[in-house]
């Protein structure tokens, strides 16, 4: 397989590689290999429907259905859509959220840390709409030892409720509502910040940066600590920036890089549309067993 480096210590380009068509075992392990060992994988010029997006989704692990259930494909819901596109009586045809998403880790508010986002442009505007990325593992090795110490026995509590509850008036059309069985299937969750990657053995940063409490310290103080990470994660040289051409997938690991989103006010008035999948790629003891459970609560109309 060619292969082209994004950044020199993460992230890879995958040549030649079309992923519409099904793959045999020996090319998706060492498509599986790649993407563990260099945490994001960058796929150009795939002609990829919903459904093969699944299938590739399924090969990976086990997707997660997304609580934005309305902007779940309704033939194939473990892709959904994200961007500002609406259909034709105005209503949103994909997740939007005004401003765009600073750095983050996804499904932080779930017990399963090991997960990767599929993002397959299908539209882009023409100008803006760049998607971030940083190692995570390079972060933990550029923090000084200090920093290390003070993280190294933190744990965060994380919580989809604490995130979402307050956009109901802050940003309504961000907020996503849900009835009382899906607020149960999702509480809140514990993680240690530094963490060892199952699969690589590589020590990495676990950071979300709205977490609702820290086991022994101060929301402060904690918080304050991890943006001191965040500033060391996300120095210039460590950031890959992707500027989207339509047809292009990027794969990341969550629990090996964070990402971040970039204005939208530069493309409010043209158009953007991603597919997006979620799906966790190891077995997790903590919860993986009611994932199904939980999926299903989500697939319902
Ligand atoms: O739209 C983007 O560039 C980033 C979106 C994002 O954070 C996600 O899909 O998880
Ligand atoms: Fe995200």
């Amino acid at each position: 397989m060619q292969t082209r480096p994004l950044m020199p210590n993460f992230g890879l380009e995958v040549l030649g590689v079309d992923l519409s068509s099904p793959m045999d075992d020996d090319s998706f392990a060492e498509i599986r290999d790649l993407y563990f060992s260099h945490s994001a994988l960058l796929f150009r010029g795939q002609d990829l429907s919903p459904a093969s997006q699944a299938r590739l989704a399924h090969r990976f692990g086990r997707p997660k259905i997304e609580t934005r259930k309305q902007f779940n494909l309704e033939a194939h819901p473990e892709v959904s859509t994200i961007g500002n596109v609406k259909y034709a009586d105005g209503q949103d045809a994909a997740f939007f959220v005004k401003g765009g998403f600073g750095w983050h880790t996804d499904g932080t508010s779930a017990c399963h840390v090991d997960a990767a986002t599929f993002l397959y442009a299908v539209e882009v505007p023409k100008a803006g709409g760049d998607t971030l990325l940083c190692s995570t593992a390079t972060a933990y090795e550029n923090i000084p030892q200090i920093l290390k110490d003070r993280l190294s026995d933190l744990k965060m509590l994380c919580s989809f409720h604490a995130h979402n509850d307050p956009l109901f008036e802050g940003d309504p059309d961000s907020h996503i509502p849900l009835t009382e069985e899906e607020r149960l299937a999702l509480p809140a969750v514990w993680h240690d910040i530094v963490q060892v990657h199952p699969v690589t053995g590589r020590t990495v940063l676990y950071m979300n940066f709205d977490p609702i409490e820290f086991d022994s310290v101060s929301l402060e103080l904690g918080e304050g600590w991890l943006q001191q990470a965040l500033a060391i994660a996300t120095q210039e040289q460590y950031v890959y920036t992707h500027q989207w051409v339509p047809g292009d997938l990027l794969i990341w690991d969550n629990h090996a890089a964070l990402h971040s989103g970039t204005p939208t006010a530069c493309y409010e008035s043209d158009r953007r549309l991603m597919h997006r999948s979620f799906v966790y790629t190891q077995p997790t003891e903590r919860t993986l067993e009611n994932l199904d459970e939980v999926n299903a609560i989500f697939l319902k109309s």
